[in-house]
């Protein structure tokens, strides 16, 4: 563990590496205790650098055995620490360096370097990992060459995997074997990989568009490479739709993919060898939910496209993290809302962006979608890169229209292939491709912070004029106290009692904007005045969320209602319905307002009638906004039970109310159909399971029995799933049972009790806490594996309003107990369990005082390690800072 980073590193004082390595050969010898490493470091000054300076090697825990300068031992002239490697005069022309370390992958439980999972050793190397594994410029802007040679016991690692192309294999004395794997692209030490182990797979061919044959595999677990097939299919389209849409080839022979159970994030985009939790790789119908199956479509697509963007064009330094993430983002969202439905997937990405950045941007832990100083990298891989950053990306492409978005995106792969770039180098090319200044545009680079838009109108019958006033305002954010006004799209569109209004004039809008109706907000405030408008009609405004921002609009409920049903603009639709639940909600909680509304009512009897036409929008439409949701539109002095309470309430209500038209839908829905994991499919799916929760809500015992015979009934994972969510909002026997008999049927599938554990450590019920305590004791959960920590742990405290932030403290508590435990075996995990206290501020006082005495503790402890520091840190930072 290293505490050693006590300083933080700052953008202002990024400087090119005084030396470059331009080759590198690996000689890896893989052992349980004892895998020996040699590597050659072709090493030069670099002609950016300055002369005449110490060579600094990076290094993590690191045991040098031997070191030679150019063939002849060294004796002296360098020092070697574990954490660095430092040679006092290098020579200062070409020379080689060859450094043998030993490293105990067995012993690596941070799952960063070189670890073993399950029956094969594996590596990990983003952000500082390579480190691990040898001395070196760990550094994205030091570009090489790679040839690995791996060699390891024949029986237990007959599957050896590299980066780049396979150039040699061959048996060895001893019962050992070989292979030597050359990748001819120069790229940072971040994305090196290897794989040695005894691994199933599945093997496919592509053709790319020039006419190129790569060798696709996909290794797993044994005996679990069926489950892959699926992830081969979205690799393939992935490969397919790269070409068509940003003629993008792939450039190597070969395509690997392992699948491994132990891994701290989804996966990793190493150069032809993507390594990947497992969790996004294998599926059944029996075993994988639809969610499951759309989310390893995009983490396969996500990856594979970073084959470009973050690869072939690589980050200058961990600052400009976005240029790969968000970018890489928004190129997967493009490909899932091409595969499937694209309102859907507006809507389910505007969901998570609010969910996860909206929550980190208005706490203590806001950051710019580029910061500009880290105390360590790895507490940086944040919605506010990766899903803001895609955010930004698509305004981008709305402000300066599709024809010079995809120039740009040429004009990028044409100049900075083979680089390590920079936002502004990305930027400049859109400057380019458009004409337009985008100055102002890069404050959504350099200032944290949701901005807030204010939107007012007024409607003068006599003139027929309609007037939109925009008013935009962001709140300070830590290190940050004066925003200046961001460039923000804003898509609208008029509705009068016939449908849309058009076409729209206006004295104060630039032709292009109404031509496309994206209008910009790039000062404090702005008003927009459209003539000929016979009669008032209804704002429809932030379509397709244009701009990643918070709306206050003044919009009456009624008006709201009118755009559930009529806007034109789906996620409007959805948005409006949303909107106006969620307002009704707030108002039960916090004033004790009734929740019963009838044109609500009404308006959901709509939603089910229409139900029909589009099941995974009807889906959407029906499920209320999430506790979570609702507390971060209260914003300060939160109430979860409150909250939790006039929820459950309203879903009573919708239950009860609408108990005959939804028991009508759902019969049609139960029907069987077959399991088929498309979008079609799981929109079916997903919307029979949003309307058994509301009639298991509707209290009526008919409804329990409906559920029991869901679960039973079930011939797949997602409505089995389905059903018992459906059941364990209800405690007592029905609900125990069926999760007893759940974990029976699955217990051999890690994967599904993952589900198991997530949907216990969910349940809104004061017995949670301990309920988690006793499953901790389970004999499947281990604290030595992330996704059974994420499953449990992880999704008591992001996702159990009301019981992590028990008024008793007894959920902060308990997670401050678990953060200091694991810290000592995995701090990449621990920092990221400990980020649940990001919203720990939007709390009534109560809990605020239980949630600081929390993390006051986990500070006063002497052993930290520097992910769990730096986010202790600042969780407990004042805000004027
Ligand atoms: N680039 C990796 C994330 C690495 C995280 C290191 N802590 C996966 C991805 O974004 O594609
Ligand atoms: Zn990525």
């Amino acid at each position: 563990m290293r505490t050693d980073t006590a300083r933080p590193v700052r953008l202002k004082d990024y400087r090119p590496s005084d030396y470059l390595i331009e080759k590198v050969d690996l000689d890896v010898a893989l052992d349980d205790h004892a895998t020996k490493v040699v590597a050659q470091l072709h090493l030069r000054p670099n002609p950016q650098g300055q002369s005449h300076t110490p060579l600094h090697l990076d290094g993590d825990g690191l045991t040098l055995i031997a070191l030679h300068l150019d063939g002849a031992p060294l004796v002296n002239g360098y020092v070697a620490t574990p954490d660095r490697l430092t040679l006092n005069t290098p020579p200062q022309r070409p020379f080689v360096l060859t450094i043998e370390t030993r490293i105990d992958a067995r012993a690596n439980t941070q799952l960063m370097g070189l670890y073993r999972s399950g029956s094969a050793f594996c590596t990990q190397c983003e952000a500082e990992g390579f480190r691990r594994i040898t001395y070196f410029l760990d550094r994205p802007d030091v570009l090489s060459v790679y040839s690995t040679r791996i060699e390891a016991d024949k029986a237990s690692a007959p599957v050896l995997l590299g980066n780049g192309n396979l150039i040699d294999a061959g048996d060895l004395p001893g019962g050992r074997h070989f292979a030597l794997w050359h990748d001819p692209f120069p790229k940072p030490c971040y994305l090196f990989a290897l794989v040695g182990g005894n691994l199933g797979s599945i093997h496919d061919e592509f053709v790319t568009m020039s006419g190129r044959k790569v060798a696709l595999g996909i290794y797993t677990e044994p005996g679990k490479e069926t489950r892959a097939a699926y992830a081969m299919d979205a690799l393939k389209r992935s490969m397919r739709w790269d070409e068509q849409v940003f003629g993008r080839e792939y450039d190597l022979d070969i395509f690997n993919i392992v699948a491994v159970s132990d891994f701290n994030m989804g996966a990793m985009e190493n150069k032809g060898l993507n390594v990947f939790n497992d969790k996004y790789v294998l599926a059944s119908s029996e075993t994988a939910t639809d969610m499951d199956y759309a989310h390893i479509e995009a983490v396969i697509a996500h990856e594979y496209f970073h084959n470009w963007t973050g690869n072939r064009i690589t980050c200058r330094d961990w600052f400009q993290l976005c240029l790969k993430e968000g970018l890489t983002v928004f190129r997967d969202q493009e490909f899932s809302s091409d595969q499937r439905s694209r309102p859907v997937k507006r809507i389910a990405d505007v969901k998570n962006l609010r969910a996860t950045q909206f929550v980190e941007d208005a706490g203590p832990l806001a950051h710019n979608v580029r910061p500009e100083s880290y105390m360590e990298i790895n507490n940086f891989y944040t919605s506010t890169i990766y899903e803001k950053g895609s955010e930004v990306i698509r305004m981008l492409k709305t402000l300066i229209g599709d024809a010079a978005f995809d120039r740009g995106m040429t004009l990028y792969f044409d100049q900075f292939d083979g680089t390590a770039a920079t936002m502004e180098d990305f930027i400049s090319c859109f400057a380019a491709s458009s004409g337009r200044d985008l100055s102002q545009f890069m404050r959504w680079y350099g200032q944290a912070g949701t901005p807030r838009v204010t939107v007012t109108t007024d409607y003068d019958a006599q003139a027929q004029r309609f007037t939109v006033n925009l008013a935009q305002s962001t709140a300070p954010t830590p290190g940050q106290q004066v925003k200046l006004p961001f460039v923000i799209p804003i898509k609208l569109g008029l509705i009068d009692a016939h449908g849309e209004v058009e076409p729209l004039t206006s004295h104060m809008a630039a032709a292009h904007e109404l031509a496309t109706k994206t209008f910009e907000l790039t000062q404090d405030s702005r008003r927009i005045i459209f003539e000929n408008i016979k009669q008032k009609p209804v704002l429809s405004v932030f379509r397709g969320f244009s701009a990643p921002v918070r709306v206050d609009m003044a919009q009456s409920d009624d008006d709201l209602l009118t755009l559930a049903q009529q806007d034109t603009d789906e996620f409007n639709r959805w948005q409006s319905l949303q909107t106006c639940t969620t307002r009704l909600l707030i108002r039960a909680a916090t004033t004790g307002a009734s929740i019963t509304h009838e044109h609500l009512l009404t308006t959901f009897g709509r939603v089910i009638e229409r139900a029909p036409a589009d099941h995974a929008f009807a889906a959407l439409a029906l499920s209320l906004p999430s506790e979570a949701d609702i507390g971060r539109e209260i914003g300060t002095n939160v109430d979860p039970d409150a909250i939790r309470h006039v929820r459950e309430a309203l879903k009573t209500t919708l239950g009860q109310h609408l108990f005959a038209p939804l028991h009508r839908l759902y019969s049609e829905l139960t029907q069987p159909i077959g399991f088929v994991p498309d979008a079609q499919g799981a929109g079916r799916r997903s919307l029979k399971a949003v309307v058994l929760d509301l009639l298991v809500a509707s209290q009526k015992p008919e409804a329990q029995a409906l559920a029991k015979t869901a679960y039973t009934d079930a011939d797949n994972m997602t409505d089995r799933l389905a059903a018992l969510s459906a059941l364990s909002q209800i405690a007592g026997m029905t609900r125990e049972g069926a999760l007893a008999d759940f974990y029976s049927r699955y217990k051999h599938e890690p994967l599904v009790i993952d589900k198991w554990f997530t949907l216990q450590a969910t349940i809104g019920e004061e017995t949670t806490l301990a309920r988690i305590e006793t499953l901790m004791e389970h004999e499947a959960f281990s604290l030595a594996n992330p996704n059974r920590i994420r499953a449990l742990i992880g999704a008591f405290a992001l996702s159990n309003t009301t019981q992590f932030n028990r008024r008793d403290g007894a959920g902060y508590q308990f997670l401050a107990r678990i953060v200091l435990d694991l810290d000592t075996r995995n701090p990449q995990v621990a920092a990221r369990l400990l980020s649940a206290f990001r919203t720990w501020r939007s709390f009534e006082p109560i809990r605020q005082n239980h949630a600081e005495a929390a993390l006051a503790a986990i500070a006063a402890s002497p052993q930290l390690s520097a992910d769990v520091r730096d986010i202790v840190t600042r969780s407990l930072a004042r805000n004027d800072s």
